[in-house]
């Protein structure tokens, strides 16, 4: 009786080990892949945005398909073209310009791929090509900077404003011109005499910043669309004999650390943030993206604006 019972019992736990042996083991769910086409690596703002990018996409389990535009939009669209023919399940860029990109994303939308726009936006009359944009408010980062001015300038006459501008036809160019012109009409002293694109770059920064002192010996204040082009000028005035942060006052935007090293050497009076580190946030909203979630068009990232007397004190808290 015993031993016909523990045959039986060793029986059922063979029986069980080979059934969940046998069980049907769910393939591991397939990760998802996001294609993203980078404008470049032309300043250290971009260079903290890759990275966030990068990292947030290991820590979410992401599978990442990167590609560097070196700053040409027929390389981007090249890149966009790649990611939907190997069907990844979304494509994420950062746009280097505004316009000419409704036909590579009507290609995407026919082959069913959602795109998410990061950092700049793009012109179009169909906004059902792409499903939302993570980026700043450049106008207001424009704003910020032309308040700043008028609170802390004290003008005694006219004040002569030269303008490094970012990559011409760039959403962060526009639109942080018009915010600081929007604000510094308020006091007529203030004028932007000259005005030219330095790419977002230090080396053009610095070209662009010598031929404006050779024109012009009567700079008073310098804006620069990123803090990359104002530490490109910042040599350019030094080179002319002058000192950047007081014979000519610095207004830049981006606030990497370069900017808060130039603050601290005296050479640069403020910048105003503009936030690079997008790569979590666009990795919720794949996930979300593809688990069929609304998303709202527009998402904005907070942002501040550090004046030099803050610069030492804010330098150890820099992530960028
Ligand atoms: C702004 C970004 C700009 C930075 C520059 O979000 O697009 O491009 O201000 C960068 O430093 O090159």
């Amino acid at each position: 009786m015993l031993k016909s019972r523990r045959n039986l019992l060793s029986a059922v736990v063979i029986g069980l080990i080979a059934s969940a042996v046998a069980m049907p083991s769910f393939a591991a769910e397939k990760k998802l892949t996001l294609g993203f086409a980078q404008v470049g690596a032309e300043s250290e703002w971009r260079t903290a945005n890759t990275t966030s990018i990068k990292e947030a996409a290991k820590a979410a389990g992401i599978e990442l398909k990167f590609s560097d535009a070196q700053q040409k939009q027929e390389n981007q669209i090249k890149a966009i073209r790649s990611f939907i023919a190997q069907k990844v399940d979304v494509i994420g860029f950062a746009p280097v310009v505004t316009t000419g990109w409704d036909t590579v994303l009507k290609e995407a939308k026919a082959a069913k791929i959602p795109v998410i726009l990061t950092d700049r936006s793009i012109e179009t009359k169909d906004d059902s090509l792409y499903v939302t944009m993570i980026g700043s408010d450049f106008t207001e980062e424009g704003r910020k900077a032309g308040q700043w001015l008028l609170d802390n300038y004290k003008a005694q006459g006219d004040v002569n404003i030269v303008e490094l501008q970012g990559t011409v036809g760039s959403a962060p160019a526009i639109e942080r011109q018009k915010g600081f012109m929007e604000v510094i009409k308020a006091n007529p002293k203030f004028k932007v005499t000259r005005s030219q694109t330095g790419d977002f770059t230090r080396a053009k920064g610095k070209e662009v910043m010598e031929a404006f002192l050779k024109a012009d010996p009567n700079i008073n204040v310098l804006f620069a669309h990123n803090d990359d082009m104002a530490i490109g000028a910042i040599q350019a005035i030094e080179a002319a004999g002058k000192k950047p942060g007081k014979d000519i006052i610095i207004v830049s935007v981006d606030a990497v650390k370069g900017a808060f090293e130039a603050m601290m050497a005296g050479k640069l009076n403020v910048t105003v943030e503009c936030n690079p580190q997008l790569g979590p946030q666009l990795m919720d909203i794949v996930k979300q993206v593809k688990a069929g979630k609304q998303l709202p068009k527009r998402i904005n990232t907070k942002e501040g604006i550090f004046p030099m007397e803050t610069a030492a004190k804010e330098f150890p808290n820099r992530k960028y």
